[in-house]
Parts: structure tokens; sequence; C-alpha cells
């Protein structure tokens, strides 16, 4: 039985919204939806692994699904959703708890850099984290997850939960007519110029929402003088830009905001450097800026105009959420026969 390729995404609503949220994921979630079926997700249920304020979260939840509209994702064409109105999500990573191993979540980096030194003190589900994440994509038996650079670990997690399931199983997944495997082994699409966008603060460190540093990110809520601000006080080094790649080698600064001028131009960043190299960072910036409010303002407009109406974006979610339902009850319907449960 051939598996159909999907593309599955999602991002938590823990507020400050970034231009990294943006160029690494929502906007290749925009390409990918001429050519694939896709579902694109709130993961909420991924936000409270950290405490969230209740009114917040709320809030955060419309408005990563506004970022989600505003960019140009068609909640007709596709399913736009927040993870915790469908079931399944918790179901499945409840039985891929007990298929991933002790060791492999251990390996996780995120973990370790989120709980920091007090790990005692961290809740059960950020160490699950990852399970829930390979729940999120399989339920739907997803293909291809387009997601940043920061997501590979976890991404080769969920692959291997997929791998661990289908050999577990196999004896009862021939038997249920599913064949030689049941989940298809997600791929990661992480493409471009921009899959791990820095700090504006700091090359070396990668844009974030929990950055205490306002001026480290540019968020998708700021308008333009603040955009325009930002990146004027973005460190850069003396030298002016290279001509060509090699010259970023050892200037993080530097490769970052070509690598931001050439996602939002829709180039790459040889063709940035053919076009500014030599030139100084006071007019690169400028040049970048008049981009970066282009690109960005509308985006903010349209952001503005849907949570103005939070009913009408609760109205999108729900509709997402019951075609989601649809395809979840049949992947779990059909995992609990593999796995041997009792249904009606
Ligand atoms: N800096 C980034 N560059 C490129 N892609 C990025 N992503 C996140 N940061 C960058 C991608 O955005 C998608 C949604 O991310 P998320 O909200 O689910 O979680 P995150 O990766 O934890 O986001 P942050 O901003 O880094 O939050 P904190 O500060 O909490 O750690 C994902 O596809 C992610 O790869």
């Amino acid at each position: 039985m051939t598996i159909p390729s999907r593309v599955f995404s999602g991002v938590q609503p823990t507020g400050n919204l970034h231009l990294g949220n943006y160029l690494g994921a929502i906007q290749r979630f925009v390409a990918l939806q001429d050519e694939h079926d896709c579902l694109y997700c709130v993961v909420d249920l991924h936000a409270i692994t950290v405490w969230q304020e209740p009114a917040e979260l709320r809030h955060n939840i419309r408005e990563v699904t506004a970022a989600f509209l505003a960019a140009g994702i068609d909640p007709k064409k596709h399913i736009v959703f927040n993870q915790s109105q469908v079931a399944g999500h918790s179901e499945l990573a409840w039985i891929f708890n007990c298929v991933a191993r002790m060791g492999w979540l251990n390996r996780m980096t995120q973990f370790k850099e989120k709980a920091g030194k007090n790990r005692e003190n961290a809740s059960v589900g950020l160490f699950a984290y990852p399970n829930l994440m390979a729940a999120d994509i399989l339920l739907y038996r997803a293909t291809h997850v387009p997601v940043g650079e920061d997501q590979k670990q976890h991404l080769e997690l969920s692959r291997d939960i997929a791998q661990k399931f289908n050999n577990d199983f196999a004896a009862s997944i021939a038997e249920n007519g599913f064949g030689e495997m049941f989940f298809p082994l997600p791929e990661p699409l992480i493409a471009g110029p921009a899959t791990r966008v820095m700090s504006l603060r700091d090359g070396k460190a990668k844009m974030s929402k929990s950055d205490p540093s306002d001026l480290s990110r540019i968020n998708l809520t700021d308008d333009a003088d603040t955009i325009a601000q930002k990146i004027r006080k973005a460190r850069t080094d003396p030298d002016p830009l290279p001509a060509v790649s090699d010259g970023l080698e050892g200037r993080p600064e530097a490769a970052n905001l070509a690598g931001i001028y050439a996602a939002l131009a829709g180039t790459d960043v040889p063709g940035v450097l053919a076009e500014f190299g030599g030139s100084q960072f006071s007019d690169f910036k400028k040049a970048l800026t008049d981009l970066a409010v282009e690109k960005l303002a509308p985006i903010n407009a349209e952001m503005r105009r849907y949570l103005a109406d939070p009913a009408e974006i609760d109205r999108i979610l729900a509709d997402g959420a019951d075609r989601a339902s649809v395809l979840a009850e049949e992947t779990m319907g059909a995992v609990k026969d593999i796995i041997g449960l009792i249904r009606h």
C-alpha cells in the first residue's frame, strides 16, 4: 500500500513570533501548498510544556493562526488547526511514549538547553516533547515536514519512532492489510538561505522567542519604525560585505544579514553578495530595512485584521480541527488494531 505525500508542520503559540519562524517555517509552508496536501498546526500542547499564562496562551494561539493566514496559507484548500482540538495527538503521543526509548530522549539537545541546570524541576512534558512531535506528524502519516534547522534532531527521532513501530508490529501491520510499513519515515524539508536565522545582537545565537532582548529579533508584529531601528542596531563587523560567500567565513553577523536578505528577496546568498559585495553595512542595512518592511508590513496589517475578529479565527480553527479529526481517527483506529487494543 503506498502512502500519499502529505506535509505537516507546526508552530508553538509561545508569543514573540519572529522573522526566524517566518523565514525558517511559515514562508516555506506557504510555498509548499501549491504542490502538496498540507496540515499546519498551532501546537498548543507543546507550548504548555513550560508555563503559559492562560489568557496569553489563548491570544497567542490566535496570533499564530493569524500569522499563518496573513502569510498566505489557504485554510479552505489545506488544514489549519490547533493541536489540542484533535485528541489523537495526545493519544498517539502516549503510544509513542511506549515505543521511544529513554536513551533516545536523553540525547535531545533541545531538552538540555530548555531545562537548563534545574532538570529535576522541568516538566515531564518537556522531556517527552519529541514523542508528541512524532505523534503530530505521524497521526496524519505525513511524509514531509518543513522546519528550521533547530528541529533536525527531533525529526530524526520521529523517523526512529516510525521505524521502531513498523519493526515491532511488522507481522500485525501485514495482517491488517498495510503491507510492510504503516508509518512513513517523514522527511525533513530544511532548505534555503534562512534555515537558522541568528540573533541580531549575537551572530552565534539563534533568533529566538525567549531571548530577553527584544532587539535580538524582528517580531512579526513590529511596525516599520521598529524594524528599521532593530536593523540599524544589528551587530556587524567593520568590514564591507564580501563579493563571494567564502568571504563570510568567520563573519556570522554578516552571514546572517545576507541570509535574511536572500530569504526575503527569494534569492540566494551568492546573489545578494553579487549585488552588495563591497558595500558598507550602513548602505546594506538601509536596503535590508526597505525589503523587510516591504515584505513584512502587509503580513503585519493582515495579522491585525484577523486578530480584530477572534470569532472568525476560532471558526477557522474549529473547521480545520473537524477535518483533521477525520484523518486522525482513521490512523488511530488502524494503530489500535495493529497494537491489539479492542475498539468499537
Ligand atoms: N531562528 C530560527 N531560524 C529559522 N527557523 C526557526 N524556527 C525557530 N527559530 C528559528 C522554526 O520555526 C518553527 C516554529 O518554531 P517553534 O515556535 O515551534 O519553536 P522554537 O524552535 O522553539 O522557536 P524559538 O523561537 O526558538 O522559541 P524558543 O525561544 O522558545 O526556543 C520551527 O520549524 C522552527 O525550526
